[in-house]
Parts: C-alpha cells; sequence; structure tokens
C-alpha cells in the first residue's frame, strides 16, 4: 500500500512483548478471482475469541497490505465504513463484535494486482502464471487476516481462470471439486476447489493458477499409504525434472527410516517458478521451488547443481514435519524449524552423499558468511531477541549455526538419544506452534538431561572462542588438555556447554586408546567427547607413552573459534594421518591459513615476495593427490583438502582486512603448488578425464571436482598453458559441470579464447535462464581488475533484470562476493552496490536488503576503504523512501 516510512514500518519488534492471539480462526473459506488486470479474493474466516488471550475486550485486528478492500460483513451483515478503521497495515474492528464466547464470520473482498507485485511476496505474477510467497508475511498481502504462525486454520480454497490461459489451478491439501462456469459477463471459466485437512498458520498457504507442465509419480509410504507426487514447470521443461522427482522419493524413504516420519499428505506437489526470492518454500502439500532447485540435465546443471537440488527437495521435505505439523509460535522462534530442518538436510546429504566432503562443505560455508555475520553489524543469536523485519532474519546464523546447535544436541545425546528426544517433540507438540524451549525440554526429557545451560546457545550472539593449551608429563605418562572458553567481547559471559570430540595421534600417526585419569581400564575409544562446561576445564589423559599429537573438534564437534598453537609439523602429520577426515581437512587449512596469512602480512610491508612457501606444504599436497586415486582414496576430499580457505574467511583473521595482499597472496600459493606439483596434476587432469557418459553420482562428480582443482592449479602456475586446456576442455565437454569449470577458469583472464568461450556459451544457452545466470555469475566473479566495467554493462544487457531475483544474485551478489574487485581500494564498488541497492530497493525490498548486506565487514578495511564505504552506506540511509528491509541493514551497518 505505501513504500514510504511509517512509524509501523521502523518499529521494533521485540520477543519480550509475545502475547498470545486475542483471537483464533478455525476456518478459512478463499475465493479467487482471476481476471486480465486484478484478482478478486473473498475471505470467509470463522473466528472467535481466544480463552488464553490476555485481554478479553480487545477489538479485532487484522493485518493487510496493499489491499483494496471492496466489503467487509460480520455475520452476513455488511459492515458500513464507520464501524472500522484502516490503519497503517492493519483493519481494526472494534463495536460490531459480538459477545466474549461467541464465535463469528468476517467476510472481507479485496482487490489485488499480481502484476505490480514486484517484491515477489504475496500473490505475484511471473512468466507463465501466478504463484505465491507468504513466509514470513505474504499473506497479508492476499487478504485481511491475523497474520501470524500461532494462529492455525483449516483452509478451504477455490480458484476461478480462464481455461486457456490459466489451466492449472493449485491450492494445498486436497482437490474436492472443479469444472466449468460461465461468469457474470457469460464468460465461459473453468474453477477448481481444494481442501487442506491439516489446521495451518497463514504463512504455508499457497495457490498457483498457471499455464504449466507436469510430471507425476507416486509413492507409497511405510504403511502403505499411497501419495500422488507432481512436478509442474514451465512448458518444454519436462525433461528436466526426473533428479528432483528421486530425490523426493528419496528424502522420502529417508525420513521414515532415519526418524520415523512418514508423509501425511494425498498429493504433494512441487511447483518451479523462475521468479522467486530464495530457493524454495514448504507450503503445506505444494511446494514453491525457485527453478534453480528443480529443473536439472547433464548439458545444463552442474554435480553442485544436482547436489543443491537433492538438499532442497529434502530440506522443504522435512519441513513437513518440522516446521508444519510442529510449527512456530513467533517469527523469533525461526530456527526452530530452519536450524532442525537444516541439520536434517544435513544428515540426508551425509548419508546420501559423502560424510566427509559433506561436512567439510558445511563448515565452509560456516565460516564464510555465518562466522563474519556474528562478529558485525547483523550479528543476532540463533533465536533473535528483536527485528525491525523478520526477513533480514532468514540468515546463516538462523539457518546454519542453528542447524550446528542441533548437531551438538545430536552430540551431547548421541544418536540414540537424539531420535528419543525428536519422537517425544512430535508426541507432544503435533499440530501446536511451539518455542525453541519446547524443543530443547523435549530433549532433556527424553534423556533424563539437564539442558538449561544448553539453551545459551540459542540466546547468545557472537562465535565463542576456544582455546587450548596440551602438556605432556613423560614421567607421570599423562597428557594434560586444557580447555578454555571465552566470547570475544563479552568477558562476564556465563560458559556455555561445549561437546569438543578428540583424540591423540601417537608417534606412528595411529589413534591412541583414550582413557581418562580416573578411569577403568578396558573404557578406551579412541575418539571422545569431553563436555567443557566450565570456563576452564582440564581433562587428563592416562597412559600415553609419548608426546601425542591432539586432534580437537574433530568432525566440527562445535561452532567455535579454536585457538590452538599446534607447531606446523603437528598440523602436517595430521594432514596425513588424521583418522578424522574433517580434520585432516581442517589440519591443511589451518597450514594453509598460517602461510596466507603470514605472506599478506608480509606483501603489505614488502610488496615483492619471491619463494616464500616451504616445500613441507607441496610434499603434504602431493602426498593428497597421490592418495586420491589410490586404493581407499577420495577425489572429492582431495579437492576439498587442496582448495584454499576463501579470502572472505581468511579477512575474519586480520587486524586490518587488505584485500590484495590476501588476494596476491592466494594466487601466490595456488602458482606455487601449480609449479612444483605441475607433473603430477598434468598426468591426474589426464587420468580424471570423463570415460563414459554424465552421471550425477558422488563418486563421478568427486572425479570432475578434483580434476577442475587440477586445472586450477596447472592454470595459476603457467596461464597459457592451462587456458588452453580449459578452452579445450570447454569445447569436449559434453556436460555442463566440466563445460562450466573451464569457462569459470577461463573468465579470470583477459585473453581472447576466454572472450570465446563466453561467447559461445551465451549463444548456445540463450534461451534457458539458468545457464544465463551462470553466464553472469563467472563474469561477476572475475578476478580481471576490469570487472567492475564488464559486470557495469552487463547490467544494460538484455539478459539481465533487476526484477528477477536469480539475476541479481548472479550479477550483483556475485559481484559483492568478488571480494578483492568488490573492496576496490578507491571505492567504486562501494558506490556501484549502492546504485543498484537503491533501484533495487523500489522494486523487491526483500532481495535489495540482501545485497547490502555486502557492507556487513566495511569497518574492517583501512581507513581510506572505511570513507568510501561509508560515503556509500550514507547515500543509501539518505534515502526517503528507503525499504525498512534495507534501512535496517544500512542503520546497523552506520550505526
Ligand atoms: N522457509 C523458507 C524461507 C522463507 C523466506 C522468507 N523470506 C524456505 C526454507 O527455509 O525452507
Ligand atoms: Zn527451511
Amino acid at each position: 500500500m505505501t513504500t514510504h516510512k511509517t512509524d509501523a514500518s521502523t518499529r521494533i519488534h521485540r520477543l519480550a512483548d509475545y502475547t498470545p492471539p486475542d483471537f483464533l480462526v478455525d476456518r478459512v473459506d478463499l475465493d479467487f478471482d482471476f481476471r486480465d488486470d486484478a484478482v478478486v479474493v473473498s475471505a470467509t474466516l470463522a473466528l472467535r475469541r481466544n480463552p488464553q488471550s490476555a485481554a478479553p475486550d480487545a477489538p479485532l485486528v487484522l493485518d493487510g497490505e496493499a489491499l483494496e478492500t471492496l466489503s467487509l460483513a460480520i455475520d452476513g451483515i455488511d459492515l458500513p465504513p464507520e464501524r472500522y478503521t484502516l490503519g497503517a497495515g492493519t483493519l481494526v474492528i472494534d463495536d460490531a463484535l459480538p459477545g466474549a464466547a461467541a464465535a463469528f464470520t468476517l467476510r472481507s473482498v479485496v482487490r489485488i494486482r499480481p502484476d505490480q507485485n514486484t517484491q515477489l511476496s504475496g500473490l505475484y505474477r511471473s512468466a507463465d502464471g501466478y504463484f505465491t510467497q507468504c513466509e514470513a508475511q505474504g499473506f497479508r498481502r492476499i487478504t485481511w487476516f491475523p497474520d501470524r504462525p500461532d494462529v492455525m486454520a483449516r483452509f478451504t480454497v477455490t480458484l476461478h481462470a480462464d481455461r486457456e490461459r490459466l489451466p492449472v489451478l493449485l491450492a494445498n491439501g486436497n482437490p474436492v471439486g472443479s469444472g466449468e462456469e460461465t461468469d457474470a459477463f457469460g464468460v465461459s471459466r473453468h474453477w477448481a476447489r481444494w481442501e487442506d485437512p491439516f489446521p495451518k498458520p497463514s504463512y504455508l498457504f499457497a495457490v498457483v493458477a498457471a499455464k504449466l507442465d507436469v510430471l507425476r509419480d507416486h509413492f507409497v509410504t511405510a504403511s502403505g499409504r499411497r501419495v500422488e507426487l507432481a512436478i509442474y514447470v514451465e512448458p518444454g521443461k519436462l525433461d528436466q525434472c526426473d533428479h528432483a522427482m528421486a530425490a523426493l522419493k528419496q528424502s522420502m524413504r529417508w525420513d521414515e527410516e532415519r526418524f520415523g516420519l512418514e508423509c501425511d499428505l494425498d498429493h504433494y506437489m512441487i511447483v518451479a517458478v523462475g521468479d522467486f526470492n530464495m530457493g524454495a518454500m514448504e507450503n503445506k502439500g505444494l511446494n514453491i521451488f525457485n527453478t534453480k532447485y528443480v529443473l536439472a540435465r547433464a548439458d545444463l546443471a552442474t554435480d553442485l547443481d544436482y547436489e543443491g537440488i537433492d538438499r532442497v527437495v529434502a530440506h522443504e521435505y522435512f519441513h513437513n514435519w518440522t516446521g508444519n505439523r510442529v510449527t512456530c509460535r513467533d517469527w523469533f522462534q525461526l530456527s526452530l524449524k530452519e536450524g532442525l530442518t537444516v541439520f536434517r538436510d544435513q544428515e540426508f546429504g551425509a548419508d546420501v552423499h559423502q560424510p566427509a566432503v559433506s561436512r567439510i562443505r558445511e563448515v565452509r560455508i560456516l565460516r564464510a558468511t555465518q562466522y563474519p555475520e556474528d562478529a558485525g553489524p547483523m550479528r543476532h543469536p540463533v533465536r533473535p531477541s528483536e527485528y525491525q523485519e523478520i526477513n533480514n532474519f532468514y540468515t546463516a546464523t538462523v539457518y546454519q549455526k542453528g542447524a550446528e546447535v542441533v548437531r551438538m544436541l545430536q552430540t551431547l545425546l548421541g544418536r540414540e538419544g537424539f531420535r528419543a528426544g525428536m519422537d517425544l517433540y512430535f508426541a507432544r507438540h503435533d499440530g501446536q506452534a511451539v518455542t525453541c524451549e519446547d524443543f530443547v525440554a523435549a530433549m532433556a526429557d527424553a534423556n533424563g538431561a539437564d539442558l538449561k545451560q544448553f539453551m545459551r546457545w540459542y540466546e547468545r550472539a557472537g562465535t565463542p572462542r576456544l582455546k587450548a593449551c596440551g602438556e605432556y608429563d613423560a614421567q607421570a605418562r599423562r597428557y594434560v588438555l586444557t580447555l578454555t572458553q571465552s566470547m570475544p567481547d563479552d568477558a562476564a559471559a556465563e560458559p556455555l556447554c561445549i561437546p569438543v570430540v578428540v583424540g591423540l595421534l601417537g608417534p606412528d600417526g595411529a589413534d591412541l586408546p583414550l582413557r581418562l585419569s580416573g578411569e577403568e581400564k578396558h573404557e578406551a575409544p579412541t575418539t571422545r567427547t569431553l563436555l567443557l562446561k566450565e570456563s576452564s576445564q582440564q581433562f587428563v589423559f592416562a597412559d600415553i607413552d609419548a608426546p601425542p599429537v591432539a586432534s580437537l573438534l574433530r568432525g566440527f564437534s562445535a561452532p567455535v573459534h579454536l585457538d590452538f598453537a599446534q607447531p606446523d609439523v603437528e598440523l602436517a602429520q595430521r594432514m596425513a594421518h588424521d583418522s578424522d577426515p574433517f580434520n585432516r581437512w581442517e589440519a591443511g587449512q589451518q597450514l594453509a591459513t598460517r602461510l596466507l596469512l603470514g605472506a599478506a602480512a608480509r606483501s603489505a610491508s614488502e610488496p615483492t615476495v619471491a619463494d616464500e612457501w616451504p616445500d613441507s606444504f607441496a610434499v603434504a599436497a602431493a602426498r593428497i593427490l597421490d592418495s586420491a586415486l589410490a586404493p581407499g582414496g577420495d577425489p572429492a576430499f582431495a579437492a576439498e583438502a587442496l582448495a584454499l580457505p576463501s579470502e572472505a574467511t581468511l579477512a575474519e583473521e586480520m587486524a586490518v582486512v587488505d584485500p590484495d595482499a590476501l588476494f596476491t597472496a592466494r594466487m601466490g600459493l595456488r602458482a606455487f603448488l601449480g609449479q612444483r606439483l605441475r607433473e603430477r596434476l598434468e598426468t591426474l587432469y589426464e587420468k580424471l578425464a570423463p570415460s563414459g557418459p554424465y552421471r550425477p553420482l558422488p563418486a563421478d562428480a568427486g572425479r570432475r571436482a578434483l580434476r577442475s582443482l587440477c586445472l586450477d592449479l596447472i592454470t595459476a602456475a603457467d596461464p597459457d598453458a592451462g587456458c588452453a586446456l580449459a578452452a579445450r576442455q570447454f569445447a569436449a565437454a559434453d556436460n555442463m559441470s566440466d563445460q562450466y569449470a573451464a569457462l569459470a577458469l577461463l573468465a579470470h583472464h583477459d585473453r581472447p579464447e576466454a572472450a570465446a568461450a563466453l561467447a559461445e556459451f551465451h549463444a548456445r544457452w540463450q534461451k534457458e535462464a539458468l545457464a544465463i545466470d551462470k553466464w553472469l555469475l563467472v563474469q561477476a566473479t572475475s578476478r580481471r581488475p576490469d570487472t567492475l566495467s564488464v559486470v557495469r554493462r552487463l547490467t544494460k544487457h538484455r539478459d539481465f533484470d533487476l526484477r528477477n531475483p536469480n539475476k541479481v544474485y548472479s550479477l550483483l551478489r556475485g559481484f559483492g562476493a568478488n571480494h578483492v574487485r568488490f573492496h576496490a581500494a578507491d571505492g567504486t564498488g562501494y558506490r556501484f552496490m549502492a546504485e543498484q541497492t537503491l533501484a533495487l530497493d523500489a522494486i523487491n525490498p526483500q532481495v535489495a536488503a540482501r545485497l547490502a548486506r555486502a557492507f556487513d565487514r566495511w569497518r574492517r578495511f583501512d581507513a581510506g576503504r572505511q570513507a568510501h564505504a561509508r560515503q556509500a552506506l550514507e547515500r543509501l540511509a539518505g534515502n526517503a523512501s528507503l525499504s525498512r528491509d534495507v534501512s535496517e541493514i544500512v542503520g546497523r551497518a552506520l550505526g
């Protein structure tokens, strides 16, 4: 209705202010009449006062935004305008309500304009029809409603439309009727009615009216119920749906086997749409997905795309229990469903892909996104205590750190204990809207555990520091490990309960049996979970014959910063021998981090450095390459082990971030590895050449990933040879993984073969939106010095569209993530991002706010860059019509 700031729009919402709803909605009857330029929505709500309400005389307050109200009636009697008040986003009905105990109906008729809805929240238009997105607060853009997750209602929906233009009419639940009709103007139309048997909050509501093709299948649940499955896609794309369908069935089986959770629906539908603000949405029985997480064909999707589809399909399906059957009481509890569901999709990923590689990638993402968030202006606890715009809190902290918190519960309680906690959670809360406490209480009660201290993980922002110190006492044959925890900015913080999984390596690299002094002789596993509950604790390991090499935080058992001054030789030893694959990888990352930060610090003082890299690192890397194809080797792991930490991750470790020095250091170390291992890399590159048709299997994907890594290192050492190889790979590829890897590599170089590949890629795929996104992304993330001017030019390209979130994410967010180019010393990157954010804010505030997050770490750079960033941020802040989404991000950044 309004894009200008109002008091309501900049209001801070606080968890402490929660009160139960004053009214409950038992049933909702919705009728959608799709017309050429508008949709008329008639809603009948069966309302009654909530016996739990703290205000028994409260007026009825409904939420609404951008609604043109045509009529209102209570119990069939029209409400004249003097009986209600239309405020900023609310409809207030005070004196027309029946008595306290009485139930009543409110009927409203509103007109909405999906064609003008560029925010993509509520009901909106995309190429082939109309789609919805209601989480978090989009339902209020469809009809007047108490739009909060603790109001759960049963919905019936009837859709009317032109059959030619909108042949597919979908809503949540089961189809209960359809037919032909003639409207008041004598035009013939069709209609369909859907009924959802499950009460649900409004954020899980969905309708679709569109021209779509459908792939059908079915699934028989463990108890023998048949579920009809359907994936709807834009006409002509049916050949790209098989993988998503297979992923859906695999997730359904997995959830039965791992958590005993069956699908409760008769119909489970997925609809893919090209204009979508995020990845996908778990609407009850009618998931709506970004095409990126549905469509896949060997020549169009990379291995990562295939894996992304597996994970997102599983994630949305898993929400059916964790989120939908048991939902959130309020939006502060978002991680109750998101952290838990990410954890579930991670466990699924570990089972169907490689567990070690999956874990490594999760931690990489956590460190590159959540750690900076937790140390910056948008830091917040896993359960935030306040927000201005809830859409800004679908964050790495709520999702990824939230998943780590759930994982720690599983580590503490064991898999079976965790499962018992899940069972109790569902037994207690099925059909309810609950809180993070309720979840943790179920875990505690099912296990007789005291998790009061554990709750602090939900309440505290910031990444804890875990300091470790080991001392070996030869005489007593003991190893004493002292663990100390602290919060970076809060010396008085109460200690957390931190599970620290440890192992000790003996002189031969093998794990030692671990007996804590005082324990019986026979219990001596080689990996143990130590519980750090105090600020500082000592753990004494007995019967240790020689100084051991400690392997701490195995499997990344807690989301902390580990300070452990382990000598390089011990890291190298663990890189070769640690039995915990995650920690083998981690040891290599730590070594690389030391080298890179050292080089970056030096290059700031002496710009030209040569021969600064130790041979031992190349030797360790060679060992990893050699073992990759040996029996028991894992190419995917090798690729992860040899990929250096990202600049964003490294930057967090610098007092003042120097992006140029980081970039140069990373380039230098890659070139060094490329030179030293050249022959091996070339041999491996040949050996890993595709030997049959493309299959998106983890083992094959691992070989492709390692091959790309070889190509990357060869190119770092010898751009001529590397680019020639890449150009050959680009031309020969019969699949997108190989083609894209070559293109991304070439795009970093200003050479004719790069220009030719980009042109060819574009010509070949110009009709495939997702491939064009890749084409934009490789140019936006190119390390070429002229990238900003290329990106500027691309914003004017006919294939770029500020209204399409995928295009924005590829080109603009891609550029924001291009560390060395976005943070250019002259401030041009900052100015550009501010301009684009402002232009986008008028179209789609949610996506604009995500772009603005590129500024999060601006205070960590030098004074010159800070001045430019401040100017860009102030320019944004000074804009009178800034959305509350962007104003919150910018306000916090400047605040
Ligand atoms: N629950 C949705 C996210 C909605 C985001 C709203 N701004 C997707 C998911 O996490 O599964
Ligand atoms: Zn989710």
